[in-house]
């Protein structure tokens, strides 16, 4: 469904099979390189939810190839197959019509974030990569509110959308740059044959128009 011009949501977009190698993958990238972590922020605060980074680092507010804010490790390589992935969430989504070319679409980071059932993220805009490319947002776990807002600022207009396990989301042309956040998880409804016992996952995938 549309929810605005070039944001998609693809419910239920992902198999139990596929959640569940997500999950996988993701456990493995949050033991190291470089160990999954609560960001800090410039402004002295530390972000509730739980970040980890394949391909690019991402710090606030850049994106690196070694995490100088964690350990000084470089990055796990973004793999071909998370790509491709990315691809067929944006041919899915867009059906051929949409703001961007699943065929050009080339993802070369993804920040993975863990929201325990008390962590949120506050309404922001990602404009950190120097890159119009669609952001394709993959969810497991727990449910959670997911607010897209405008490109003005953090203030209604708003749109509330409950974003389950499996779901796509796919945010390019105008909505792209909208802010959104997650005000709330939703404990006790994901699916533990995903291998998520409780909590949410969110993958993002997005180029950095970084060389
Ligand atoms: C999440 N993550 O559920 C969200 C999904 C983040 C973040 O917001 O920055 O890690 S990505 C939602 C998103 C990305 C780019 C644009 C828009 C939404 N949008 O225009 O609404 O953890
Ligand atoms: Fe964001």
């Amino acid at each position: 469904a549309q929810v605005a011009p070039g944001a998609v949501h693809v419910p239920g977009w992902l198999s139990v099979d596929e959640q569940r190698e997500l999950v996988v993958a993701c456990r493995e990238w949050a033991r190291g390189p470089v160990p999954i972590r609560h960001t800090r922020l410039p402004n002295g605060g530390v972000m509730s939810v739980r970040t980890v980074c394949v391909g690019w680092h991402w710090q606030p507010y850049r994106y690196t190839r070694t995490a100088d804010d964690v350990n000084g490790a470089p990055v796990a390589e973004f793999p071909e197959w998370l790509a491709e992935l990315g691809r067929r969430a944006v041919a899915d989504a867009y059906g051929g019509a949409g703001p961007w070319r699943a065929a050009e679409y080339a993802p070369d980071t993804a920040l993975v974030n863990f929201y325990d059932g008390d962590a949120k993220m506050g309404m922001h805009q990602d404009k950190d990569e120097r890159s119009e490319a669609p952001v394709v947002s993959l969810s497991i776990g727990d449910s959670c509110v997911f607010r897209f807002g405008n490109t003005e600022g953090r203030g209604r207009p708003y749109t509330d959308v409950e974003l389950a396990s499996g779901d796509l989301f796919v945010f390019g042309g105008p909505s792209r740059f909208a802010y959104h956040g997650v005000p709330k998880v939703l404990p006790g409804t994901g699916d533990p044959a995903t291998g998520m016992p409780g909590g949410r996952l969110n993958i993002t995938l997005r180029e950095t128009g970084l060389g």
